[in-house]
C-alpha cells in the first residue's frame, strides 16, 4: 500500500481536522525515521493510521477490548485511550495491516510502553510533535527530538503525565513504566 492509498482508506474514518493531523504525524514520521534509521514505508503506514479509531463509538471500544484484547487495563484509565489498542485490531482486521511492529506502534502511540521499538518511539513521538500541534511545551520537544530520540520522548511523557496529574485524571502504569525505563537506560 503506498501513502496515496493508505491515505484515502483512512480519510472517511476521520474529520478534516484530523486528517490534518494525520498528515502531519506522516510527514513528522518519516523525518525521525530518516533521521534515526528506521523503516519509513512502516514509519508512514503506522503514521497513516494511527488515529483510525479516534471516532468509533467508546461502547463498542469498551466491548472489544472485553472480548478481543489482552490487555483489559486499557479500560480503567479514560476513554481517551481506547483508539490506540482498537485501533491496532481494526486496522489488522478492516485493512489487512497484518505487521506486528506496524500494530503495536498504533496499540501504543497514545500511552507508551516500556521497551519500545524504534518505530513504536517514531510514531510515539510524531503524534507529539506534528507541525499543527500547539500545545504548551511542544518547541522544546521539538529541539531535543533533533538530537535525541530517547530524550524528547522522555519529555513527552513528562509534560503529559504533568498535564494529567494537574487535572486529577488517572496515568495509565505502562505511561509511568515506559518513563522510568527511558530513564534508567540513560544511566
Ligand atoms: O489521539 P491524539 O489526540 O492525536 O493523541 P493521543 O493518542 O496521544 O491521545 C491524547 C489523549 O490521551 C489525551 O486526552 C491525553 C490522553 N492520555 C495520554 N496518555 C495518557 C492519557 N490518559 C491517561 N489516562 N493516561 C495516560 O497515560
Ligand atoms: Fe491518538
Ligand atoms: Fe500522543
Ligand atoms: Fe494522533
Amino acid at each position: 500500500m503506498n501513502q496515496e492509498q493508505a491515505l484515502l482508506k483512512v480519510k472517511p474514518h476521520l474529520t478534516e481536522h484530523r486528517y490534518q493531523h494525520t498528515l502531519g504525524v506522516v510527514e513528522a514520521s518519516l523525518e525521525l525515521a530518516e533521521r534515526y534509521g528506521a523503516n519509513k514505508q512502516k514509519a508512514m503506514l503506522a503514521a497513516v493510521f494511527h488515529d483510525y479509531a479516534k471516532f468509533r463509538e467508546k461502547e463498542e471500544m469498551k466491548q472489544l477490548v472485553l472480548e478481543k484484547l489482552e490487555d483489559k487495563t486499557f479500560l480503567d484509565y479514560g476513554d481517551e485511550l481506547l483508539h490506540a489498542p482498537c485501533g491496532a485490531y481494526y486496522v489488522e482486521h478492516e485493512q489487512g495491516i497484518t505487521d506486528q511492529d506496524i500494530l503495536n506502534a498504533i496499540r501504543f502511540h497514545t500511552t507508551g510502553r516500556p521497551g519500545m521499538t524504534l518505530l513504536e518511539k517514531v510514531v510515539f513521538l510524531a503524534d507529539y510533535i506534528e507541525p499543527n500541534r500547539q500545545f504548551k511545551g511542544v518547541e522544546d520537544v521539538r529541539q531535543i527530538a533533533r538530537v535525541n530520540l530517547d530524550d524528547a520522548i522522555i519529555e513527552a511523557l513528562k509534560n503529559t503525565t504533568i498535564f494529567l496529574m494537574k487535572r486529577n485524571q488517572p496515568v495509565f502504569p505502562k505511561t509511568i513504566a515506559t518513563y522510568n525505563q527511558l530513564i534508567q537506560d540513560k544511566k
